[in-house]
C-alpha cells in the first residue's frame, strides 16, 4: 500500500511538461505473477520550458533497462520518480520493467480478475504499468503488442485497430494493436483472457461500417443484449443530437467483476463493472436496466467529451464528467419518452443529488466543482464533480436554450478537438458561440459555479397587491461556503387558486412571457414585479429544479396542496408533496415528539395514489418520503435516531391509513405479458412494489398473515427480478417472519450469480433498523462464506450500504457502528485504498451529530487517524474530517 504522507497538489501550480511523448510502442509479455513490459517512446522537448531532466513516474515496478537512442543513460530513482539525465533534443527512450498483476488488489494498473487480465488507468494507474509522464496533458499515439499463453488468454485486446495477430512458440500467441488517436495514458487499456463477445455490425449516418463487440465471460452472453442495444441507441443519439459520430472502426466493451467504479471510457475499449453491463429479466431489476443503459451511454459519450477533448489536469475532471453525466441524462430522458417519464427521471436525479451531493457540499470533504487542491485524486470522483457538475452544465442549457447549447458544443469541438483543456475553455466556447446571450454578459459571475463550494440557499418571498394587481417576488441568496452571489436561473410560474397557469408579465415589459419563464437571480437580493395578476397566485419556483440550490419559499400547507394538485410542472408537483412530507418529518425530528400525520396530508397522498391521470411511475415517486440524508441537511443538530423514528412512523401511518388504496394500487398495476424494461411497465411495477411494501408493513403491524403470505409466494414464483426483489424487500423491510425463509429461498435460487447475491447482501444491510437487529445481522454477514472484502461490489453491498446509506442502523448510542466502520476501513485500506476511501466518507457529517453520536464518531475518526499505515486516500478523508 502507498503510505499516506503525500502533500496536497494545487491547481494553480500547473506547469506544462518539459517533454512530450509523441508515440509509444508497448510490448506486454503477460504473466499473472510477473508481467514484462517494454516501452519505446518518441520523446520531444517542449521548447517552451527550460531544459531539465526527464522525470517519469512509476509505482510498484521493477526497472530492468533504460536506454536513450539505444545507449545506456544515467538515471536515478527518487521515490516513485525515475529521473533521467535527458539531452536537450528529441530522442527515443526505451524502458523495460516488470509488474505483478495477481498481487494488484488495488485494481489500479494491470490486474487479474477471474483468471483474465484487465487494466484501469484513470486517474493514475498507468504508472503502475510502466514509467511514464502519467498526466492527462501528455497525449501520445500508442502501438501495443500483447503476448500470452494462447489457451489461457485466447482474447487479446487493446485500444484502436487490430494490426496483426498470430501464434508464437511455446503455446503462446500475440496481437498487435494501433490506436490512431493521440490519447492521455489514463485512456490506455489492455484486456486478455478467456472471453466471448456479442457482436453487431452497424452502418452509421455517414455510411461508415463499424463493428461493435461486448466481451464477457462464457455464460454471461445472454445478459449482454440490453447493453448492446443501449450502445447502438447511444451512437444514434449522439449523431442526431450533437452531430458527434463514432470515429472508430471497432468499438469494444468488456465486463469485469472486480472493478472499483461503474465503468471506464478507455478509447475504443470501454471496461465495465459487470454490475453496470449485465442484465436479464430474471436477474436484474428495472432500475438495473436503466443504470446499464445510462452507464453504457455515459462511457460512449466520453468518446467525444473526455477522449477527443480531454482534461489538461485533474482539477478539470468535471470538464469531462459533469458534461458527460449531463449528456447521459439527456439521452436517458429522450429514451424514456413521455413528458411524465422525463419528469420522473429528473425527480430521481434530484433525489440523488440531495441525498448525496448536498451533504457532501456541506461536509468536511466539500469542494468546488473544479477543486483547488487534492492529496489523492481518486477521492475527487465525487457527486460534486459528477452530479453537481452535470447540474452546472444544465445551467448553460437553461440560459442558452437547446440550440444555443448545441452551438456552444459545436464551437467547443471546433476549437479544442485533439486538445487537453480546462473548464474555462468550455465556458468560453459556450459564451462565444452565443454572443448577446444571458451567459455571455455575465460569464465571470457564472463561473463561480466552478470555484465556490457549497449549496446556495435561495429565499423567496411573495407579496400580492390586490388593488394594483401586482405580485412582487423577492429572491435572495446566500452560500455558507462562498461569499459571492452566483448566477441562479429560476424557472417559474404563478398558479391561481383554481389551478390556472397565470400569464407572466414583468413590470416594464410590453407583453406576457407566457405562463412559464426563467428569472435570473444574480445579486444577493433582487425583486421581480409581475403586473396584471388578477388573483392571488401561488409561486411555483425552481421548476424542473432549474438550479442546484436549497429553496426556502415559506409556502403554507394550502399553497403546497395547490401546487401538488395543479402545477403544470410535474417536477414541482412532486416537490410540493415532498415539502409537505418534509415539514412533518422535520417537526417530529426537531421536537422528539412522536409523528402524527394529519388528515389533510393523508388525504392529499390518497388523492395522488388514486388520481385518474397521473402516471404510476410519478405516483410512486410522489408517495415516497424524502431520504433521511436530505432531512438531516435541514437540521442544525442531527439526531439520526429521531429522523429514523419519524420516517418509520410516517410509513406506518401511510400503510395503515391508505390500506385499501394500496390494495387497489397493487391489483391495478400488475403487468401482464412478457417482461420489458420500458418506462410504462417499469412505472407500474414501481407502484405495485411500493404498494406491496405498504401492505406487508401494515399487515405485519396487525399480525395479519395474508399479505406477507402473498409476498412470500411472489418471491417464489415471480417471473422477473423487479417483482421478485420487490416482494423480498417488502418482507425484509417490514421485518416479517417470512423474511427469513424468503431470504434463504432467494439465496439458493441465485447462489451462482454474484450480482444477485450482491443484492441479497445489500437488502439486508439497508433494511430500516428495528431494535438493533439490522446492525447485528449485517455484522454476522461479514462472516458469511459469500462475503469478501476483495470484491468491491460485495464489500460495497454490505459495508457502504450499512455505514453510508443506513443511518438508522449505523448511528448507535453504543458506538458499535463506528467501531465496525473503523475496523473495516482499515482492513479494506490494506487491500484497496480507493474502496476504503469510499467507506471512509461515512463520517463526513459527524460534526453535526447530536450527542452521544458526535463524540463517539470523533473518537472513531481519531483512532483511525492514529494508525500508521493508512493510504493517502483514507488519510486525506479522515484528516479533513477531523479538520
Ligand atoms: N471515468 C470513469 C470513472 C472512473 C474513474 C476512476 C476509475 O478508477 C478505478 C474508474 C472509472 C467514468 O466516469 O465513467
Ligand atoms: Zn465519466
Amino acid at each position: 500500500m502507498r503510505e499516506g504522507n503525500a502533500t496536497a497538489i494545487q491547481r494553480l501550480d500547473y506547469r506544462a511538461p518539459t517533454y512530450w511523448i509523441a508515440t509509444v510502442d508497448l510490448t506486454f509479455d503477460l504473466d499473472p505473477a510477473k508481467t514484462l513490459i517494454t516501452s519505446k517512446m518518441a520523446v520531444k522537448r517542449n521548447s517552451a520550458q527550460a531544459h531539465g531532466p526527464l522525470v517519469l513516474v512509476g509505482e510498484e515496478l521493477t526497472l530492468l533497462r533504460c536506454l536513450i537512442d539505444g545507449e545506456p543513460v544515467s538515471f536515478r530513482q527518487e521515490g516513485n520518480d525515475l529521473v533521467i539525465d535527458a539531452p536537450d533534443r528529441d530522442f527515443e527512450l526505451t524502458l523495460r520493467n516488470t509488474c505483478a498483476p495477481e498481487k494488484n488488489t488495488a485494481l489500479s494498473g494491470l490486474y487479474t480478475s477471474g483468471g483474465s487480465f484487465f487494466t484501469q488507468c484513470e486517474a493514475e494507474g498507468f504508472r503502475r504499468i510502466t514509467y511514464f509522464l502519467d498526466r492527462p496533458d501528455v497525449m501520445a499515439v500508442y502501438t501495443v503488442t500483447l503476448r500470452a499463453d494462447a489457451a489461457k488468454y485466447p482474447v487479446l485486446l487493446s485500444n484502436g485497430n487490430l494490426l496483426e495477430q498470430g501464434t508464437l512458440d511455446g503455446g503462446k500467441h500475440f496481437a498487435k494493436w494501433h490506436d490512431p488517436f493521440p490519447k492521455p495514458s489514463y485512456l490506455f487499456a489492455v484486456v486478455a483472457g478467456d472471453l466471448v463477445a456479442r457482436e453487431q455490425r452497424i452502418t452509421t449516418r455517414s455510411g461508415k461500417d463499424h463493428l461493435l463487440q461486448v466481451y464477457v465471460r462464457r455464460g454471461d452472453l445472454d445478459k449482454t443484449e440490453h447493453a448492446m442495444n443501449s450502445l447502438i441507441a447511444s451512437i444514434v443519439w449522439d449523431e442526431k443530437r450533437f452531430n458527434l459520430p463514432l470515429d472508430l472502426e471497432r468499438f469494444m466493451v468488456v465486463g469485469v467483476s472486480d472493478f472499483n467504479m461503474g465503468a471506464m471510457e478507455n478509447k475504443g475499449l470501454n471496461i465495465f463493472n459487470t454490475s453496470a453491463l449485465l442484465c436479464s429479466p430474471a436477474t436484474a431489476t428495472d432500475a438495473d436496466f436503466q443504470r446499464v443503459e445510462a452507464i453504457v451511454a455515459h462511457e460512449y459519450f466520453h468518446n467525444w467529451t473526455g477522449n477527443r477533448v480531454t482534461c489538461r489536469d485533474w482539477f478539470q475532471l468535471s470538464l469531462k464528467e459533469g458534461l458527460t453525466v449531463f449528456r447521459d441524462r439527456e439521452f436517458s430522458m429522450d429514451m424514456a419518452g413521455s413528458a411524465s417519464a422525463r419528469a420522473v427521471q429528473r425527480i430521481q436525479q434530484v433525489r440523488n443529488l440531495r441525498a448525496i451531493q448536498f451533504p457532501e457540499d456541506a461536509g468536511t470533504m466539500a469542494h468546488p466543482v473544479r477543486p483547488d487542491s487534492y492529496v489523492e485524486i481518486n477521492n475527487f470522483y465525487t457527486a460534486t464533480v459528477y452530479e453537481k457538475g452535470a447540474e452546472v452544465v444544465g445551467l448553460y442549457q437553461t440560459l442558452l436554450g437547446r440550440d444555443g447549447f448545441a452551438k456552444g458544443m459545436a464551437l467547443y469541438f471546433e476549437r479544442h478537438d485533439g486538445q487537453a483543456v480546462t473548464c474555462d475553455d468550455f465556458a468560453q466556447a459556450m459564451a462565444d458561440a452565443n454572443p448577446g446571450s444571458p451567459l455571455s454578459s455575465r460569464l465571470d459571475a457564472f463561473k463561480r459555479w466552478y470555484s465556490q463550494p457549497g449549496t446556495p440557499h435561495v429565499a423567496a418571498q411573495g407579496e400580492y397587491d390586490a388593488e394594483g394587481h401586482t405580485y412582487t417576488l423577492r429572491l435572495s441568496q446566500r452560500n455558507a461556503k462562498g461569499p459571492l452571489p452566483q448566477v441562479i436561473p429560476v424557472r417559474m410560474g404563478l398558479v391561481g387558486p383554481e389551478g390556472q397557469a397565470l400569464p407572466l408579465q414583468l413590470q416594464g415589459e410590453i407583453a406576457a412571457r407566457g405562463t412559464d419563464t426563467v428569472l435570473i437571480l444574480e445579486e444577493a437580493a433582487q425583486a421581480f414585479t409581475f403586473v396584471n395578476v388578477m388573483v392571488p397566485p401561488v409561486p411555483s419556483l425552481l421548476r424542473g429544479f432549474s438550479a442546484p440550490v436549497l429553496l426556502e419559499d415559506g409556502l403554507s400547507d394550502p399553497q403546497l396542496l395547490t401546487l401538488l394538485r395543479f402545477d403544470a410542472d410535474a417536477f414541482n408537483r412532486w416537490e410540493a408533496g415532498q415539502r409537505l412530507s418534509l415539514k412533518r418529518l422535520l417537526r417530529a425530528a426537531r421536537s422528539g415528539q412522536p409523528l402524527q400525520l394529519d388528515n389533510a396530508y393523508v388525504e392529499a397522498m390518497r388523492a395522488v395514489l388514486r388520481h385518474a391521470d397521473l402516471d404510476p411511475a410519478f405516483k410512486a415517486e410522489a408517495l415516497k418520503l424524502p431520504d433521511a440524508a436530505y432531512i438531516a441537511e435541514q437540521l442544525e443538530v442531527v439526531d439520526p435516531q429521531a429522523i429514523h423514528a419519524a420516517v418509520e412512523a410516517a410509513w406506518d401511518q401511510l400503510a395503515a391509513a391508505l390500506r385499501d388504496d394500496w390494495a387497489w394500487a397493487f391489483d391495478a398495476h400488475q403487468v401482464t405479458g412478457g417482461y420489458s424494461p420500458n418506462a410504462v411497465d417499469a412505472g407500474k411495477r414501481a407502484l405495485a412494489n411500493l404498494a406491496l411494501a405498504m401492505l406487508v408493513r401494515g399487515a405485519v403491524a396487525q399480525g395479519d398473515p395474508v399479505w406477507p403470505g402473498r409476498a412470500y409466494q411472489r418471491v417464489k414464483t415471480a417471473s422477473n427480478m423487479t417483482e421478485r426483489f420487490g416482494a423480498l424487500a417488502a418482507l425484509v423491510n417490514a421485518h416479517a417472519e417470512l423474511a427469513e425463509p424468503a431470504l434463504v429461498h432467494f439465496h439458493a435460487l441465485f447462489a451462482d450469480d454474484a450480482l444477485v447475491i450482491d443484492k441479497w447482501f445489500m437488502l439486508q444491510a439497508r433494511t430500516p433498523e428495528r431494535g438493533g437487529a439490522v446492525f447485528e445481522r449485517a455484522k454476522k454477514l461479514l462472516q458469511h462464506p459469500d462475503f469478501t472484502l476483495k470484491n468491491p461490489n460485495r464489500a460495497r453491498s454490505l459495508l457502504v450500504q450499512l455505514c453510508n446509506m443506513n443511518p438508522g442502523a449505523f448511528h448507535r448510542s453504543d458506538a458499535a457502528g463506528y467501531v465496525l466502520w473503523a475496523e473495516q476501513v482499515a482492513a479494506i485500506d490494506a487491500i484497496n485504498p480507493q474502496l476504503a476511501g469510499r467507506l471512509a466518507r461515512a463520517m463526513d457529517r459527524w460534526s453535526t451529530l447530536a450527542e452521544p453520536y458526535r463524540t463517539a464518531a470523533q473518537e472513531a475518526l481519531k483512532r483511525l487517524a492514529e494508525r500508521s499505515t493508512l493510504s493517502n486516500d483514507v488519510r486525506e478523508i479522515v484528516t479533513k474530517a477531523l479538520g
